[in-house]
């Protein structure tokens, strides 16, 4: 193979990289766009509570949990909306659910983190 013909197939794998770039670009954009109604909360959980205690929101909304402990490792737990996370300490852990069920429910630690850990809970309500 010649050199020259080397340069120009260097020169279209970056054209092809160039190309997808753009294309991953566009649909990300696109991407944001639909996720505009999705509800971001960031959140933070320490011994022995989360913050914020409450999150109340409308029936219906994406929401998207953005849970970040900031001491020892946790857990996140809603019941009824099948959510079950672990919080490693330091890291932003991502809960997307649709709160499609009206309603009270407790989110709550079920990893065991100190003497707190069983009041270690909070309050989510989705509201009609
Ligand atoms: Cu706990």
């Amino acid at each position: 193979m010649s050199s020259r013909s080397s340069v120009k197939i260097v020169i279209i794998a970056l054209g092809i990289v160039a190309v997808l770039g753009f294309v991953g670009f566009f649909l990300s954009q696109r991407g944001e766009i639909s996720e505009k109604n999705v509800l971001v909360i960031n959140m933070t959980s320490k011994q022995w509570e989360y913050a914020p205690s409450e999150i109340r929101v409308k029936e219906g909304q994406q929401v998207l949990l953005r849970i970040k402990s900031t001491d020892v490792p946790h857990g996140f737990v809603i019941e009824e909306y099948r959510i079950n996370a672990f919080l490693t300490p330091g890291e932003i852990v991502e809960v997307k659910f649709t709160a499609n069920k009206a309603g009270e429910y407790i989110y709550f630690c079920n990893v065991f983190c100190g003497t707190g850990h069983p009041n270690h809970k909070g309050k989510l309500i989705v509201e009609k």
